[in-house]
């Protein structure tokens, strides 16, 4: 009898072990996010990554896009995975000279109309800040990010991470602005299929300090 329940035991158990072990996407979790700042105002623009516990997986990149419209860059704040190519179009009628003095990509685009014929690959992790030679309140940020699994949050301080198998992740969050080190934000989280997990991050900012925009302002001999 003993010996019969643990052949049945035994069979259940591998039962259940085989789904496990071919996990179709709909056993896939998702997170949403919840950035604030110290008042509890929605923080948006900040990007929440998840590191997965094993190695990455390293699919094609699909390229990115930071245009540049209105003597602004747009948008803000573009997060992507590494390794990924990001075009630079200009979709004004004046000349842009974009460039990046970040330790994580140092690049320059010199004076240009439309797009430039070679896109640029950011291939080391962390915060690139691009600026405008010629329009010194042009302000842009790529952040490089060694995972695929990342959102930035809304202006209500929202996101949400999708088709992430379940297991425990570490979750960060980075801001143009954070006073705080990203290394030093990580949180796990587990991701369960079926049922949403939830992670929210309450952050300080320093105060937004951008050069002042000179209304009109084309640059110097019409650039
Ligand atoms: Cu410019």
């Amino acid at each position: 009898m003993r010996r019969a329940l643990a052949t049945i035991l035994g069979a259940v158990t591998l039962t259940l072990l085989i789904p496990c072990l071919t996990p179709a996407q709909t056993d896939r979790g998702r997170l949403d996010v919840l950035v604030k700042d110290e008042r509890g105002k929605p923080v948006a623009d900040a990007v929440v990554s998840l590191t997965p516990p094993g190695a990455i997986a390293g699919p094609p990149r699909p390229g990115a896009v930071m245009d540049q419209q209105g003597k602004e860059f747009v948008p803000l704040v573009l997060p992507v995975a590494v390794g990924t190519p990001v075009t630079f179009p200009n979709r004004d009628n004046i000349r842009h000279h974009v460039y990046s003095f970040s330790p994580a990509k140092r690049f320059e685009l010199p004076l240009y109309i439309g797009t430039p014929a070679a896109p640029v690959v950011f291939d080391t992790p962390g915060s690139v800040v691009l600026g405008c030679n010629i329009h010194d309140w042009m302000l842009g940020y790529v952040y490089v990010l060694a995972t695929p699994y990342f959102v930035k949050t809304a202006e209500d301080g929202k996101g949400r991470i999708g088709e992430l198998a379940p297991g425990t992740y570490e979750a960060r969050v980075w801001h143009p602005r954070l006073r705080a080190e990203t290394e030093k934000t990580a949180t796990p989280v587990t991701i369960a299929a079926g049922e949403p997990g939830q992670v929210s991050f309450v952050v300080a900012l320093k105060p937004d300090r951008r050069p002042i925009r000179r209304p009109n302002y084309e640059g110097v001999q019409g650039n």
